[in-house]
């Protein structure tokens, strides 16, 4: 049996991926934790909570030795937008927190799940249909710190034989819990002003193409990743999964069909369009279809459908994957 032990677990991806982990292998087998947020009623209920900082070594390996755990799904770090702003301290997180995760594993014999992103790009990388293995040569701290940790990732599962699986996430659509700190949070954002029945004032321009996946989705692909067959994986650092591509005005216009009122304005942050000019419009993810045959279920209408829905009701009541 699994013991799991899941970083940033009161994040956006956090959040469901816990539950839907204990719905799979038990509460008490899935270890939640996080630094500062509080967490949830269904995550304190559900299963066991520690308060854990990544950046402390001697405390992470204690919880993983105290609670047995074989594997970590290590989601805490700075998204992009925030890292912009505090570059020093997003290297600090995202990169020290993944070397302390990276040698408790080593030490401990634990499996790793790495998220990494579309950010993992740059400019230079042709960004239709972006290939499993091209150029990257990101722009922002994120970006690196993503890139640096796919290469950190694969050298420890070459070196020291370390199970480390990762995906290359696109914008990530949840009707549970905000991003925090992203280019791509328009696309939440967004759904909250409809639901109330609000304008919504975009800071990304209305011709900004970017992959996105709604979480039903994204947290198939973590634990399908994590339960694939290990002798068919071929990309230890990290698969390109996507599920669709819009803009905001494509965005805008899906919404406006099931909530006739709405409107969308624009007002362009330079610091995230710039980040957001940087990355891929649209993945190549057949790498990861054929080997672990990855499927996403939402395309850009069922995903609008859901979230609308999700939004208008009870939120916390939401099905799991
Ligand atoms: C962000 O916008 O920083 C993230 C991502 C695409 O990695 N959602």
């Amino acid at each position: 049996m699994q013991r799991i032990l899941i970083t940033g677990a009161t994040g956006q991806i956090g959040s469901e991926l816990t539950l839907a982990l204990r719905a799979r292998y038990g509460g008490d087998q899935v270890v939640a934790s996080g630094r500062k947020r509080l967490p949830n009623t269904a995550m304190k209920e559900s299963g066991p909570f520690v308060y854990l900082d990544v950046t402390d070594q001697a405390a992470l390996a204690q919880v993983v030795a105290d609670f047995h755990i074989d594997t970590i799904y290590h989601l805490a770090a700075l998204l992009s937008a925030v890292a912009e702003a505090k570059p020093q301290l997003a290297w600090q997180v995202n990169m020290g927190g993944l070397l302390n995760v990276l040698e408790v594993c080593r030490q401990q014999g634990c499996a790793l799940f790495f998220p990494s992103s579309i950010g993992a790009f740059g400019p230079t990388t042709p960004p239709d249909h972006t290939p499993q293995v091209t150029l990257q040569h990101p722009t922002t701290i994120y970006g690196i710190s993503k890139l640096s940790g796919e290469l950190l990732c694969a050298y420890y599962y070459q070196r020291f034989g370390v199970d480390c699986r990762g995906v290359r996430f696109p914008g990530l659509i949840s009707a549970l819990t905000a991003p925090g700190g992203g280019t791509t949070d328009y696309a939440v954002e967004i759904f909250h002003a409809a639901v109330a029945g609000q304008p919504y004032c975009c800071f990304l321009g209305p011709d900004s193409r970017l992959d996105m996946m709604y979480m039903p989705d994204a947290i198939r692909a973590a634990i399908s990743l994590m339960e694939a067959d290990a002798d068919r994986l071929t990309q230890r650092n990290a698969y390109n999964v996507t599920a669709m591509n819009f803009t905001p005005a494509e965005l805008a216009r899906a919404i406006h069909k099931e909530v006739p009122g709405f409107t969308i304005s624009y007002n362009i942050d330079p610091v995230r369009q710039a980040i957001a000019d940087s990355w891929p419009h649209s993945m190549d993810d057949s790498v990861a279809r054929r080997e672990w045959e990855w499927q996403p279920h939402y395309d850009l209408t069922a995903m609008v459908t859901d979230m609308l829905a999700a939004l208008a009701t009870d939120t916390t009541g939401r099905k799991t994957p």
